[in-house]
């Protein structure tokens, strides 16, 4: 396949004091972690419990669902293998791998190890989450924040047993594990005592993190969301209760891109954040209209995101995950699709000017920064791009799809 020539591209970038071949190195050494539950739509492994989902929904029915464990990793391995790099894989709690049926208050590593043996095969690193939906126990969507002590005792040894997992899942792999809570809790229609609710979610948690871990095991991470289908009046866990959480407890801080009104710029709550958390955990998504999880595109939210990181120097404290589930695509061209977009909107920060964009604001010259943002967008990001893959031997361009096309079409005879 015809390559266009990366030296005059590195030339071009040069001329604005770029350096491609930094910019090529840095992005190789940026962790994506991507999300297990891609691959099958949410369901997991569990000897299904069923019971509420906690307003995630996943709309589709597109052929090659992974129903197995063995079929969920052989699409992950094929998608790991089309993205540069070395990467993490987020698992929840509802991915054991074992023949035992064990409560979501019994999990222990046991039930989780052939995940660790895998990742050391694969060079992955992992991270985890409790999996507090999709559970008879889930009653009328409150988990932690339930006024019944049973309830929320049960979904607190939940969030125990995963965090001990997850701490060992660190040590196993030396690199710590991002543990991210993150509950369904709230109300359909206006409640009349939120402060009650949220007292109930902290005192919880707090019993839930009483233990603590080497951080260079574990790391405690809280998700806000502002609305899930069924729970529209109010989440108990919202932006300011985790925010404030995070900051007094010292826990990570995840902001998932789909948990804020949709005209919400969240790459703007990054350097204001950053001043009151230590690290940050991101959710990649691309909500529509509400919180929708759809496949993120390399669009403007995803290019205003890494620029912050970049331009914020963050990338050394926030775990970039994925979070996003489409069931009307191949669900591993979602994945390497979507993890590559990540990818080349960092690689697109990268590049860019940014103590001549900073010089420009700083002395007030918007006219000056204004016209290179604009000019940028005319510099051959996509050659240094192809450079990238090449030299990491991934594909590029139609001999990408062409990969993405055979694989799909051989899983498409799944159940
Ligand atoms: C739900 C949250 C949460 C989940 C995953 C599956 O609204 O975004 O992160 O998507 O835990
Ligand atoms: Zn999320």
């Amino acid at each position: 396949m015809t390559r266009l020539d990366y030296d005059a591209a590195r030339e071009a970038f040069a001329e604005w004091g770029l350096d491609t071949e930094a910019a090529m190195t840095s992005l190789a050494g940026i962790p994506i972690s991507m999300h297990c539950w891609q691959g099958d739509d949410v369901v997991g492994f569990e000897a299904s419990e069923g019971g509420s989902a906690g307003g995630i929904q996943i709309t589709g029915n597109y052929p090659g669902r992974a129903r197995t464990v063995a079929e969920l990793r052989a699409d992950l391995e094929f998608a790991y293998g089309k993205i540069a790099g070395n990467h993490r894989l987020n698992l929840h709690a509802s991915y054991l791998d074992t023949d035992e049926k064990p409560a979501r208050d019994e999990l222990d590593y046991s039930h989780f190890a052939s995940w660790v043996d895998w990742a050391k095969e694969n060079d992955l690193g992992l991270d985890f989450n409790p999996t507090f939906f999709a559970h008879p126990r889930v009653h009328e969507n409150l988990t932690l924040s339930h006024p019944d002590k049973g309830i929320r005792d049960f979904w607190i040894r939940h969030g125990q047993c995963c965090r001990a997992i997850a701490a060992r899942f660190g040590q196993e792999l030396s690199s710590p594990c991002v543990d991210n809570i993150w509950v369904p809790d709230g109300y359909k229609d206006t409640p009349v005592d939120r402060l009650a609710a949220r007292e109930r979610l902290e005192s919880a948690i707090d019993e839930m993190l009483a233990t603590s871990y080497d951080p260079a095991h574990m790391l405690d991470a809280v998700e806000s969301k502002l609305f899930g289908i069924g729970i529209e009046a109010c989440t108990v866990g919202s932006h300011e209760f985790y925010l404030g959480y995070a900051i007094r407890k010292g826990t990570l801080l995840c902001l998932d891109m789909g948990h804020f009104h949709p005209t919400e710029n969240i790459a703007d709550k990054l350097s204001s954040v950053s001043m009151s958390v230590k690290e940050i955990l991101l959710h990649v998504s691309r909500p529509m209209r509400w919180d929708s999880d759809h496949v993120i595109l390399l669009n403007d939210d995803i290019l205003a995101m890494a620029q912050e990181l970049v331009f914020s120097d963050l990338l050394g404290r926030t775990h970039i995950g994925l979070d996003f589930f489409d069931a009307t695509i191949s669900r591993t061209a979602a994945w390497v699709i979507g993890t590559r977009n990540m990818q080349k909107a960092l690689l697109r920060a990268l590049l860019m000017p940014q103590e001549m964009l900073k010089t420009a604001e700083q002395e007030l010259d918007f006219t000056q920064r204004f016209m290179i943002t604009e000019q940028l967008k005319d510099l051959p990001y996509g050659v240094i791009w192809d450079e990238f893959c090449s030299r990491n031997n991934v594909p590029t361009s139609k001999a990408l799809i062409a990969d993405l096309t055979a694989y799909q079409a051989s899983v498409v005879s799944r159940g």
